[in-house]
């Protein structure tokens, strides 16, 4: 008789499942019984997880492995690498971080190690990292994230805290009885809600969407695709100009102001400053009143459409939603700042159904009811240096040691960093003009990174550690925006020789001497009983038991409870502005703030306000480049994450990335569908497959991230990564967040030969 399969609970970003083990192989992955809507991003999983693209052995590019730090860093990427034992490669990187710390300092290490790693919460390869690095001295950290940089340090100059942000929003329960009109800004894309940070055990975004689409509540979508629109909600597509909705928005309050629609008693009451925005929206100061007509010349939305929708909003319960994408542009503060003073003039912000939103459509979970506890989470400890930069600016702090920056009222300086550690992030898929982050990957002396595949970061590495998968270890997972908790049992052996990236650190840290600060004594075993009592210590708090450890692993989730009562943001606030107040300076809705005046940023007035970006389809540099170029979420992957799995090869066109255009644009160029275009501009360039979708408005270009670097040379990168072409500028002084859409191209057909993808070949090795 043949063994029969082995089931294992597991969790990844893109949800749980169960993995079908057989013979040491997996041979699939079985959604979760409880999810209603489960991603077909799993389908990628069996045909990678062992595959021949993973790290096997500790690995040393072979010129830093002669000369060490004085080898020559333009060969990162170009040179073979040898493969070591363990016991070398542990030596090395130890005898490196403490030359470093103690030539240089704690500050020349720069581990921010930004990145989404997997979804379990020990085995998070970044706070690991954080940890490993925090116990031993310290380094220079990242704060803030690519994904809503620029909001989380505008929102709490404005409503006292970015909670809205993270997915604390009215919930679904008072939409459905209260929202008749929905207004979303950045569409409702169904292929961002498969994911969420830490896992779900159910696709609840999908879910409650569909209930939506059988209420009354009425959808507008405000994109520059039609794709944005989920068919089951009928929902009206009005097309929009990119990184122009500040300008629809004004445009809509200047409407509400104009016909005394505004909310007046309730911006005396709960708001500052309506009288510097109002007297902004008449032009009182620049002589150009942001009406109607004013915006529809910048946005592209008809100047009735615009009016009619502010006049509807006014007269109906109304959330007004923005996805976070709107906000990874420059003056990417001013869509939500300004989608909050719509609110606020609407006037139903705390009251059932109404006010305003962000991340519906971005991401899984966000509104979905559940009580406000926390999910397992491990520490990464406290950073020694205090010391860190915004996320996105990692290429100017490499380019431009010493140099003062200004970031949300305070100007750092850029410190000089000589060793780079990166776990659980693929900055060769995150960061922005990659070509320019190519010349800053030169500046320091050495380059460690853990993956699990060998990824673009990877193959430019100095040293290179075999990290295990979600697969080859124990853990527990889950989000705040998911009624799970989730067990994560061990399904296979470690590839290889790889291991965790626990047990990475905590040789490390053995060799630097510090392992009891990092493991606190305790192994997986003991760590995975400490989060989880960590996490029913604060349920307990709130009245909520939690089942034993063992009868958790048992059973292998965890479901909370729907919460007795709705989630309305500000409602106590809108109760009581006087007992309840905002945590801002004013203790209400600042529509104008002091303390952002006091800044003196050009680039982020002290009220929501229309800047041009740089690259837009209305600056004087599209006539050299009409195109404006929107790098979205892959729906078949997450970020880089299995790229080369299935279900996201499937999706390639000749092999690249898909570029989806209006037809018109395509016939000008005499691009035909499936042909191999070249998309680029001053920054670079690369190969993308056309895919012709009179769904996408015409001037812009729609090219999902996620394709692996794959540069031929700086002026050619042949796999579709657009990271190539988008723009590395902060979205402002306030917020420095990421501005991957504002980024304007060009395209044309590619004739003869392309060559060949090589993204997806390991790197050459060599004997020592
Ligand atoms: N143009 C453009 N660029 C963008 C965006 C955009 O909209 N447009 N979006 C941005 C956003 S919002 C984000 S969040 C970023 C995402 O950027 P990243 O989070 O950096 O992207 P991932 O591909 O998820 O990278 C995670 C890496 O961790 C590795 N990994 C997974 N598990 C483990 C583990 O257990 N151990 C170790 N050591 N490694 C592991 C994976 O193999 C992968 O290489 O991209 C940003 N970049
Ligand atoms: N399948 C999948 N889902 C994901 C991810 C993934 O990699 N794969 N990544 C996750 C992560 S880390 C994040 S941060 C979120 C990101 O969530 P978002 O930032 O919201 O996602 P995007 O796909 O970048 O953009 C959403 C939509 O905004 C529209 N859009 C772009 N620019 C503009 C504009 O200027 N104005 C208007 N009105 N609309 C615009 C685009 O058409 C796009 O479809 O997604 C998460 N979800
Ligand atoms: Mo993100």
């Amino acid at each position: 008789m043949s063994n029969p399969d082995q089931r294992f609970p597991s969790l990844s970003h893109w949800g749980a499942f169960t993995a079908v083990v057989r013979e040491g192989r997996l041979l699939r992955c079985e959604p979760f019984a409880r999810d209603g809507a489960p991603s077909s991003i799993l389908q990628s999983m069996p045909g990678l997880m062992q595959s021949g693209l993973r790290v096997a052995r500790p690995a040393i590019r072979q010129g830093w492995l002669k000369q060490r730090h004085l080898s020559d860093r333009s060969a990162r990427g170009h040179d073979a690498f040898v493969e070591v034992d363990w016991d070398e490669a542990l030596g090395i990187v130890a005898e490196e971080l403490a030359r470093v710390r103690s030539q240089y300092g704690d500050a020349a290490i720069f581990g921010g190690s930004y990145g989404w790693s997997s979804a379990g919460r020990l085995h998070h390869a970044r706070t690991l990292t954080h940890r490993f690095l925090n116990a031993g001295g310290g380094c220079v950290n990242q704060v803030g994230n690519y994904s809503w940089g620029a909001a989380q340090f505008l929102l709490p100059h404005v409503v006292g805290t970015y909670e809205p942000v993270t997915g604390r929003v009215t919930d679904w329960n008072s939409m459905l009885a209260h929202t008749e009109l929905f207004i979303a800004f950045g569409g409702l894309p169904l292929r961002n809600t498969q994911v969420t940070s830490g896992g779900a055990g159910e696709h609840s975004s999908q879910v409650w969407l569909e209930r939506a689409a059988r209420s009354a509540m009425e959808f507008v979508v405000i994109s520059p695709t039609r794709a944005d629109v989920p068919a089951t909600l009928s929902a009206r597509w009005i097309a929009i100009r990119p990184n122009t909705d500040t300008a629809m928005m004004l445009g809509m309050a200047h409407t509400l102001l104009a016909a005394a629609r505004h909310d007046a008693n309730f911006l005396r009451s709960h708001c500052s400053g309506f009288d510097q925005f109002a007297n902004y929206l008449r032009g009182q100061n620049d002589g150009q009143p942001k009406d109607a007509d004013w915006a529809a010349c910048i946005c592209g939305v008809p100047a009735e459409v615009i009016r009619s929708l502010a006049l509807q909003a006014a007269g109906q319960r109304t959330m007004v939603n923005c996805t976070w994408s709107l906000q990874r542009a420059q003056h990417g503060e001013q869509p939500y700042w300004s989608s909050i003073a719509l609110a606020a003039m609407l006037g139903q912000i705390g009251l059932p159904g109404g006010g305003f939103a962000f991340g519906h459509g971005s991401i899984n979970g966000v509104a979905t009811p559940r009580p406000d506890l926390p999910a397992p989470e491990m520490s990464a400890g406290r950073n020694p240096l205090n010391l860190s930069i915004p996320v996105a600016r990692v290429a100017d702090m490499l380019l431009q040691p010493g140099r003062p920056y200004d970031f949300n009222g305070q100007t750092g300086i850029y410190p000089d960093i000589e060793l780079v550690y990166w776990a659980g992030g693929n900055p060769f898929h995150h960061h922005q003009d990659l070509n320019r982050l190519l010349r800053a990957w030169q500046k320091p002396q050495t380059i460690v990174v853990h993956d699990s595949w060998w990824t673009p970061t990877a193959r430019r590495a100095d040293i290179v550690l075999p990290a295990t998968t979600l697969l080859e270890r124990n853990d527990i997972g889950g989000s705040s925006r998911d009624r799970y908790v989730l067990a994560m049992k061990q399904a296979l052996s470690p590839y290889q020789q790889s291991r965790n990236d626990f047990d990475i650190y905590r040789e490390l840290a053995a060799r630097a001497g510090h392992e009891s600060r990092f493991t606190e004594g305790r192994d997986e075993a003991a760590w995975l009983r400490c989060i989880y009592a960590e996490m029913a210590r604060h349920w307990a708090q709130s009245g909520q038991a939690l089942p034993g450890f063992d009868a958790f692993w048992e059973s292998g989730f965890v479901e909370l409870p729907e919460p007795a009562k709705d989630f309305i943001l500000f409602e106590d606030f809108r109760c009581d502005p006087v007992a309840a107040p905002l945590k801002t300076p004013s203790g209400r809705i600042e529509l104008y703030s002091e303390k952002i005046a006091s800044f003196a940023y050009a680039d982020c007035p002290p009220h929501p306000a229309w800047l041009a970006p740089v690259e837009w389809l209305g600056a004087e540099q599209a006539r050299q480049w009409p195109l404006h170029l929107v790098s979205s979420q892959p729906a078949d992957k997450l970020h880089s994450q299995l790229d080369a799995g299935e279900v996201s090869v499937r999706q390639k066109i000749k092999g690249r990335q898909c570029v989806r255009l209006h037809p018109d644009e395509a016939l000008r160029r005499g691009i035909a569908t499936h042909d191999l275009v070249r998309v680029f501009n001053a920054r670079g360039s690369c190969l993308a497959g056309a895919e012709l979708d009179s769904d996408v408005m015409p001037g812009v270009l729609i090219m999902s991230t996620g394709a692996w670097f794959d540069p031929q040379s700086d002026a050619l990168e042949r796999h579709g990564n657009p990271n190539v072409l988008t723009l590395d500028i902060g979205t402002s002084s306030l917020g420095q967040g990421s501005s991957a859409f504002t980024a304007l191209v060009e395209l044309e057909p590619w004739v003869g030969d392309a060559p060949a993808v090589q993204a997806f070949e390991l790197p050459v090795f060599v004997e020592q």
